[in-house]
């Protein structure tokens, strides 16, 4: 009772007080301060900082103590020089005796199948009229046409030699090249010094010829030899274009 009529008192008290002064500043009285809040909870941990510089080595311990682990190895060194070559070793023993080819089952039928395969890519490069086959050799082209230096380079590059015709048969298959192509083609014969003096290029002399009436007639100027169409030769300038055609 006594505590509510001396708050009454005090509200009066501020209240004249207010009303005495100026009204506008004493719209509202200040309220009374609240309680602090409670802290929150701890935030998360922050991102790793950069890594520090190495630091310095620490002093080196009292002596006595026990030696660090081994360090790594080091780079493979150059090769070192090759040694000097032993020498030969004592022949070995003979091996047991063999089968001979002919009663060799598997190798017969190897042998067999492998003719049979070479006949069938005969066939295919002939059909294409790539080659000629005759008894003991084959004729066949690249359908380039270059000079003799070139056209002998490409056949001995894959293993044969400018074609030379020994006999007629021989003459008449490189025809059949040329009438496919339309084409003349350099035969491996070459001049020799004398004028007149045809050989072939391993140095044997020619055989079997072919000239067209009135040929050679380069009398030491023409020393390369050319087959025409018709299976004639001629003898001819070196640094023609003619159709490549080697034997094998
Ligand atoms: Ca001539």
């Amino acid at each position: 009772m006594y505590l509510q009529l001396s708050f009454s008192l005090l509200v009066t008290v501020i209240l004249l007080t207010c009303h005495a002064q100026s009204s506008d500043k004493c719209m509202a009285t200040p309220g009374i301060p609240g309680t602090p809040g409670q802290n929150g909870l701890p935030g998360r941990d922050g991102r790793d900082g950069m890594k520090g510089d190495t630091g310095v080595p620490g002093p080196m311990g009292p002596p006595g103590g026990f030696p660090g682990p081994p360090g790594r190895d080091g780079l493979t060194g150059a090769p070192g020089a090759p040694g000097v070559q032993g020498n030969k070793g004592e022949k070995g023993d003979n091996g047991p005796p063999g089968i001979p080819a002919l009663l060799d089952k598997e190798l017969q039928l190897q042998l067999t199948y492998m003719n049979k395969r070479i006949r069938k890519l005969e066939g295919v490069l002939f059909l294409d009229g790539k080659i000629q086959h005759l008894e003991d050799k084959i004729l066949a082209t690249n359908g380039k046409e270059v000079d003799f230096k070139t056209s002998k380079a490409t056949c001995e590059n894959v293993g044969g030699s400018i074609a030379r015709p020994l006999n007629a048969a021989e003459n008449s298959a490189i025809v059949n090249i040329l009438k496919q192509y339309n084409r003349y083609a350099y035969l491996g014969i070459i001049e020799g010094a004398t004028p007149g003096d045809f050989h072939y290029l391993d140095g044997q002399h020619v055989n079997y010829t072919n000239w067209r009436r009135n040929e050679p007639s380069g009398k030491g100027k023409e020393n390369c030899v050319e087959m025409y169409t018709d299976g004639t030769w001629n003898d001819k300038a070196c640094n023609q274009y003619r159709l490549t055609v080697c034997e094998f």
